[in-house]
């Protein structure tokens, strides 16, 4: 048994948690929010037998697109007032950022 954690952009999460569903996965979806931009994702927990893995990644990887993000002040710290600095930097945000971890024992009850 494996557990994918699946970090993934709000857009693409109604279309991954459908596609999951029709395929016969179960799938769990957190409300988060990435630490640098700040901006909602949506984490998915996806527990599967093992030989599932790749027909899990690959539907991942065909429903998640890349996208780029017009970043306008990453740091915690609020800009002065007039300052320019760190405005209009882009960054790729990607299609799915996943952990795929072992799970020593799974029950329901
Ligand atoms: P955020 O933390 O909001 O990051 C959004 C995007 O900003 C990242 O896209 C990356 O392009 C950039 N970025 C993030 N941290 C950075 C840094 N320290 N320096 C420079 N650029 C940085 P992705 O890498 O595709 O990540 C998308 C979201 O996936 C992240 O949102 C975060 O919620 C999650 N994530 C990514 N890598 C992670 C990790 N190693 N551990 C936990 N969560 C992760």
């Amino acid at each position: 048994m494996k557990l994918i954690i699946a970090i993934v952009q709000k857009e693409d999460a109604a279309d991954l948690s459908s596609t999951l569903i029709e395929n016969g996965f179960y799938v769990t979806k957190l409300s988060t929010t990435g630490g640098f931009l700040k901006e909602g994702n949506v984490t998915f927990l996806i527990g599967a037998s093992e030989e599932k893995i790749e027909e899990i990644k690959s539907i991942i990887k065909d429903t998640c697109k890349s996208r780029d993000m017009v970043i306008s002040n990453p740091t915690p710290y609020p800009l002065s007032e007039g300052s320019d600095i760190n405005f209009g930097l882009t960054t790729k945000i990607g299609g799915a950022t996943i952990f795929i971890l072992n799970i020593d024992e799974f029950e329901k009850y």
